[in-house]
């Protein structure tokens, strides 16, 4: 596999600062490294800068950092597309706003080719929305429904050439929803399934039917990965901890599946902060996890075929 490492150092997106050390924190743990030494051939661009500036406004004074993040998408809608076309992209973030041009930019691209684009949101959050209904203001909360097609990002955010069907989406590992959100959500389409969905039913029997359906339709999959998906316990190296995360198993277990599956195409590791984390433990997670999802296994298996 041809795998594309490009750093996203953007923050503006969160309410805190210490996401932009996030590439260098995952390089440090030995990222690339991990992905040469299972075969792969591995190209790091190092980091992304941002696009000029373009004069933005919203009417929700609440929203925070609108111009200096817009820059970042603009620059990385570009590039998504740009290097999607060749390997698999692996956008290290920088907080989770960057997903909505990683994903915008690898959609246009499948659209290119013909193929439906799926989504498999991993977080505590569903991060849905609109500019108008982000309460904090912090725009990592919003990329989900900007890139599902939700209204209100028109003219400030990159033009959106293809909306990715809120079908499509996966979100699993979900444990903090607004109400705007979770009323929204319901209208959506998007599947979610929530820390009690995971333990009623265990997060491999929820996987796979994702994998399955991504599979009978030749989807492409685009895995975005938030930090805080997992429990704080085992990755403290993120600026919202949430309680109740998927543990150390359950996260090396949906890594190894989505590898056997063959169906990843494009991935985000965003939200790593280093300034919080606790001797590198949530970088060395991510990219253990990493490793697992590009074929790093304990023992050899058959592996089970989808869709
Ligand atoms: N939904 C809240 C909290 C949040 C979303 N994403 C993160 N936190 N990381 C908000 O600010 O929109
Ligand atoms: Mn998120
Ligand atoms: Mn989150």
């Amino acid at each position: 596999m041809h795998c594309t490492l490009l750093g996203v150092p953007v923050q503006s997106g969160s309410g805190r600062k210490g996401c932009n050390m996030g590439p260098n924190g995952l390089r440090a743990a030995g990222l690339g490294e991990a992905l040469a030494g299972l075969g792969h051939d591995v190209v790091d661009l190092g980091d992304l800068e941002p696009a000029p500036r373009r004069a933005v406004s919203h009417p929700n004074a609440k929203l925070k950092a609108l111009g200096e993040t817009v820059s970042w998408l603009d620059a990385l809608y570009d590039k998504a597309f740009e290097i999607s076309g060749n390997g698999l992209p692996i956008f290290m973030g920088g907080d989770h706003v960057m997903a909505a041009a990683s994903v915008a930019g690898v959609s246009r691209r499948a659209k290119e080719q013909g193929r439906p684009l799926f989504v498999l949101w991993l977080d505590a959050h569903p991060d849905f929305h609109t500019l108008e209904s982000t309460e904090s203001g912090n725009l990592h909360g919003t990329p989900a429904a900007y890139f599902t097609g939700r209204p209100g990002f028109g003219g400030i955010f990159p033009p959106l050439d293809a909306p990715v069907d809120p079908r499509n989406v996966c979100m699993l590992g979900i444990r903090s929803v607004d109400p705007p959100e979770r009323a929204a959500l319901k209208e959506s389409g998007v599947t979610v399934h929530d820390m009690r969905a995971i333990d009623e039913s265990g997060i491999a029997a929820l996987l796979s039917s994702f994998l399955d359906t991504v599979a009978a339709e030749d989807g492409m999959l685009h895995v975005s990965f938030d930090v805080d998906f997992l429990d704080p316990s085992v990755a403290p190296g993120v600026g919202t901890t949430v309680p109740g995360g998927a543990t150390f198993r359950e996260a090396h277990l949906v890594m190894e599946m989505l590898h056997d599956s063959e169906l990843v195409t494009s991935l985000d590791l965003v939200e790593l902060n280093p300034f919080l984390d606790e001797r590198g433990k949530a970088a060395i997670l991510m990219t253990d996890l990493t490793a697992s999802l590009f074929g790093r296994r304990v023992m050899d298996r058959p592996t089970r075929s989808y869709g």
